[in-house]
């Protein structure tokens, strides 16, 4: 069955070279300049101020509160005196009273999944289903995918974003889609095999489990035909992306969303500069403000992302609080938009251990850095007298020997001593030990009583 494909391939003609405009090169937002886009976000901000204020009840509240009418908006700077819009918000209106349309006019609706409180409902108009596959097919191509290919979706399919998302996405690049959502890794492999895509768009750890079931097959993930992967929905590092890469022989790039503010799509990283995700700044308005109070920090510094939608009808988000940890750059591949660095991961994931601020991400660096571990890992949290102890449970690569795995256990524990300072337990485990994710991981099992 293998068939040795170098994995050395042609490169693909740049998206920018395309002679005409069309699905394949980039739209007149992408080309624009920096003066432009925010002329245009001024113009968009002040519609959906006005259009969140007259329709949806929470957010007019909290203006009037907060002593602010959509009049109030003048310069875009001027977005700051505008009140947040919290998770709490969302779960607040569940179903629909965050809907800003009447529901004749939503054509679909998402959930989150809820796993950290009561979901919360996202719905969507013809418009604003039109703009997120457009979004999602800037992403695809701005990872290098082009009209024509094909593309192995195998993000979850449902209330899930991921699956959706990418689909019309991939469709609207003009790309044959293969929707195979999260699970039957066997199958999984199996359909890479045969229907040779081009690109896949799946977690990354889904993507570790994948690369572990071809080599279970006896197939070598590097002559398969993929040459690109759209990660996203969970947090990864610039470690994990070169052990990507080099297991698969393609180009990893990163794609971020969250279905309070659309889906997948917010923002895109573009292969050719692999440096952080543009963020659509025509259909989002970023901002990073202090994770534990509200000052707007200024780009550069590291704070919790904001988002305000510019073009959304079903469901305006005004200032809505990510959680989610990074900071604003200015654009590079796409000059007009400024770049977000990648998630180091949510506040609400950071584990305090004795006084010391930790993020899962912090461990997956130094774990792959360890000679002999394999990208499986799990931190296991608990209590057993009075203090927290961390545990990293990690397991070795299939060809690590026993002096291998003593010692990469040692050297990982020293490595999490000296870099993150905190002390924690390593045990390494053998391979396929740890239950493989489908769709998003869980890195920390909390077993701290209470
Ligand atoms: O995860 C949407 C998505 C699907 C994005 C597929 C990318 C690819 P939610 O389930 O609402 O939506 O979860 C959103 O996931 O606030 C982040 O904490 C996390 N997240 C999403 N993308 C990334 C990423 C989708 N590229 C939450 N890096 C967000 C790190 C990410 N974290």
């Amino acid at each position: 069955m293998p068939d040795q494909v170098s994995p050395r391939r042609p490169p693909r003609p740049a998206a920018d070279s395309a002679p005409a405009p069309g699905p394949g090169s980039l739209d007149a937002m992408e080309r624009a300049p920096r003066e432009e886009v925010e002329r245009h976000q001024l113009v968009r901000l002040r519609r959906t101020l006005r259009h969140a204020y007259d329709h949806q009840v929470f957010y007019r509240r909290k203006c009037q509160a907060a002593g602010v009418t959509p009049d109030d908006l003048r310069e875009l700077a001027d977005l700051a005196r505008f009140p947040f819009t919290t998770k709490q918000d969302l779960r607040d209106a569940y179903p629909f009273e965050a809907l800003a349309v009447p529901m004749d006019r939503v054509l679909r609706v998402h959930a989150s999944s809820g796993t950290t409180g009561s979901a919360t409902v996202v719905g969507y108009t013809r418009h604003d289903l039109d703009v997120w596959a457009d979004l999602v097919a800037r992403c695809i191509r701005a990872a290098g995918g082009r009209p024509g290919e094909k593309v192995h979706v195998a993000y979850g399919y449902g209330l899930f974003t991921g699956g959706l998302g990418a689909h019309y996405g991939a469709e609207r690049l003009g790309c044959t889609v293969i929707p195979v959502s999260g699970g039957q890794t066997t199958r999984q492999v199996r359909l890479i095999h045969d229907l040779r895509p081009d690109t896949i768009m799946v977690t990354p750890s889904y993507l570790l489990a994948i690369a572990d079931e071809f080599r279970r097959q006896g197939l070598d993930p590097r002559a398969s035909s993929l040459r690109t992967a759209v990660l996203g929905a969970e947090p990864w590092t610039e470690d994990m992306r070169a052990e990507i890469e080099d297991v698969f022989a393609l180009d990893a790039v990163d794609i971020y969303g969250l279905s309070e503010v659309m889906g997948p799509g917010v923002a895109g990283e573009c292969a050719e500069t692999k440096d952080g995700l543009h963020v659509w700044e025509d259909h989002f308005r970023p901002e990073i403000v202090d994770p534990l109070g509200d000052a707007v920090l200024g780009d550069g510094a590291d704070g919790e992302l904001v988002l305000t939608t510019l073009t959304r009808e079903a469901l305006p988000v005004v200032r809505y609080r990510t959680r989610d940890l990074t900071r604003l750059r200015p654009g590079t591949a796409r000059p007009g938009f400024r770049r977000m660095a990648r998630i180091t991961g949510r506040s609400d994931d950071m584990i305090i251990l004795r006084g010391v601020n930790l993020f899962p991400s912090q461990i997956e660096e130094q774990v792959l850095r360890v000679p002999g571990l394999a990208p499986h890992f799990q931190l296991l949290l608990r209590r057993p007298a009075r203090l927290d102890e961390l545990t990293v449970r990690v397991e070795h690569r299939p060809d690590a020997g026993p002096v291998a795995r003593a010692a990469a256990g040692v050297l990982l524990a020293t490595a999490v001593r000296e870099h993150l300072g905190v002390a924690a337990e390593v045990e390494v485990v053998a391979p396929g030990t740890l239950e493989r994710s489908v769709g998003k991981i869980r890195r920390v099992v909390d077993e701290r009583p209470g």
